[in-house]
């Protein structure tokens, strides 16, 4: 047990909802100020396969409740959320770095939402029944069985309950198995689901290394889904584990996205959104990280923005007027910092920082802006994770839809523009799981999300999870005799 901003957070995995320890442990360390902040427990395949056992054992009573039961009990789980918000935030804040007025404001109310929207949703899932011949056809969702999930440290308890939410409504039981940086929430989340009633091994954490105890995880033949969000290297390692047992996966990975300024933009808007793109520290799957503006007005924008992201506040992310916090972990830290040497070496120009900030020393990579970058350049091509942006011009919407669709990647992909015509035209084209139109970040738990190439693989939100966490079954009824 640990004391991490004045908030008890037990340091071990939850099995059975039970509390266990491991032999080894590991230290997490707050990126805010490098100090260690709890002692985790080091799972490997004994805790892997405990965790799925007791996940197994629950899952006949669990899978037999009613829906109203389910959606009560996770609107319960939604209910300590909400009255443990403050709490969750700032232990997050302390464990990812990311900022506090974010997850006070934004983050944990949606993580409540997360289990109220699929609650709410189960209670109208269905299917309206056909004929075919007088034949009557029933489509139904059966619950899978255990689900494995595996989730980063960007937004740790955000992206879990994103997944935790559907597959438990659907009637799934759960292993969690958090990033190794981020372990503290997850941990509070078990407490929450106890209080709220949640019955032993519905729902599962296990800590530790990913090619340890995620390894482990999601080679297990107990298994019946996997759900990841992370890198695709990882990805990789998944994917061919699961291919043993042809486990259904769903993988949401990183991106390379495109935010594209047309001339015709409202510049205030396109500067405001270019700008965002630097929430999280740059640590945002969805983040458009590629700036292509049309080269008429790209010298005006790239002032403009250079203004205004000299003007960000960065800082402590417990203060509520921070901007940028730090970057996750040392190790990234020297990832992101590698990438920029890189770019600079290979003759970029940074015309908005450039290295890391060196007034406040620690992990606080200060806000970078890159022009004079080739297309076929590693800065421009690979996934920084990072306040890292590069800016690109071009001549005509041909050349802009090119670019956009450059890379490996189709995560997302954002326009600005003052032309309804030209965005109808332009998004026909791009290969992205979601395109915003002079917006950014707006999401909706009713649409589907995911991405396209080296972005991920299928899709979840809405009937989508329902369809992922579920298999589906068709009964044909032939006609009763009268
Ligand atoms: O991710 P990993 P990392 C991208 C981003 C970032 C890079 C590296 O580019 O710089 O990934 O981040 C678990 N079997 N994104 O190294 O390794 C691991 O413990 C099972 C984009 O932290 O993919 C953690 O819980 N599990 C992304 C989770 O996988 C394994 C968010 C993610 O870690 C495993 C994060 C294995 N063999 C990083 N190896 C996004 N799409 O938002 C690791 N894990």
């Amino acid at each position: 047990m640990a004391t991490v901003a004045g908030v008890a957070v037990e340091g071990g995995h939850w099995i059975g909802g039970e509390r266990v320890s491991s032999p080894a442990t590991f230290e997490d360390v707050s990126p805010i100020d490098g100090q260690v902040i709890a002692e985790i427990a080091r799972g490997g395949a004994e805790e892997a396969d405990a965790a799925v056992r007791a996940a197994e054992a629950a899952f006949p009573a669990w899978s037999r409740t009613s829906r109203e039961e389910r959606a009560r009990l996770l609107h319960a789980v939604a209910d300590g959320v909400e009255k443990r918000l403050e709490q969750l935030a700032i232990v997050e804040t302390t464990d990812n770095g990311a900022l506090l007025r974010s997850h006070l404001r934004g983050v944990m109310p949606r993580v409540a939402h997360n289990f109220r929207f699929f609650a709410d949703r189960l209670l109208e899932l269905g299917h309206e029944d056909f004929d075919t011949r007088g034949h009557r056809n029933h489509v139904s969702w059966d619950p899978a069985g255990v689900c494995a999930l595996i989730t980063p440290w960007n937004a740790p308890l955000m992206l879990a309950t994103w997944k935790i939410a559907p597959a438990l409504a659907a009637g799934n039981t759960v292993v969690l198995k958090p990033a190794e940086w981020t372990p503290l929430t997850a941990s509070l989340l078990a407490d929450i689901t106890a209080e709220a009633g949640l019955p032993a091994g519905v729902f599962n954490v296990v800590q530790g290394y990913g090619e340890e105890v995620g390894a482990a995880l999601v080679a297990h033949p107990g298994v019946r889904r996997i759900s990841f969000t992370g890198s695709v290297p990882t990805a990789r390692h998944i994917s061919a584990a699961a291919a043993a047992h042809l486990t259904p996966l769903s993988l949401e990975l990183g991106g390379k996205s495109p935010l594209v300024v047309f001339a015709d933009a409202d510049l205030d808007l396109a500067v405001d959104l270019a700008v965002e793109q630097y929430d999280n520290a740059g640590q945002v799957c969805l983040a458009g990280t590629r700036l292509l503006v049309e080269e008429s007005i790209a010298e005006e924008f790239t002032a403009r923005f250079a203004a205004r992201a000299g003007a960000l506040t960065q800082g402590d992310p417990r203060d509520l007027a921070t901007d940028i916090g730090p970057n996750i972990h040392p190790e990234h830290f020297a990832r992101i910092d590698g990438f920029v040497r890189r770019a600079l070496d290979a003759g970029a120009t940074a015309v908005v920082g450039g290295g890391p900030n060196t007034d406040l020393g620690g992990l606080y990579y200060r806000p970078t802006l890159f022009t004079g970058v080739a297309a076929d350049s590693e800065i421009v091509n690979e996934e920084v994770f990072g306040p890292v942006l590069t800016l690109q011009t071009f001549r005509t919407e041909e050349q802009a839809v090119e670019m956009a669709n450059s890379t490996r990647f189709g995560l997302s992909a954002t326009l600005v523009t003052g032309s309804e015509e030209r965005a109808a035209r332009v998004t026909e084209r791009l290969v992205a799981g979601t395109v915003w139109v002079n917006c950014f970040f707006v999401r909706d738990l009713k649409a589907p999300f995911g991405g396209s190439r080296q972005s991920g693989v299928g899709r979840e939100g809405g009937d989508w999870s329902f369809d992922f966490y579920c298999d589906l079954k068709n009964t044909v009824t032939a006609p009763w005799a009268k």
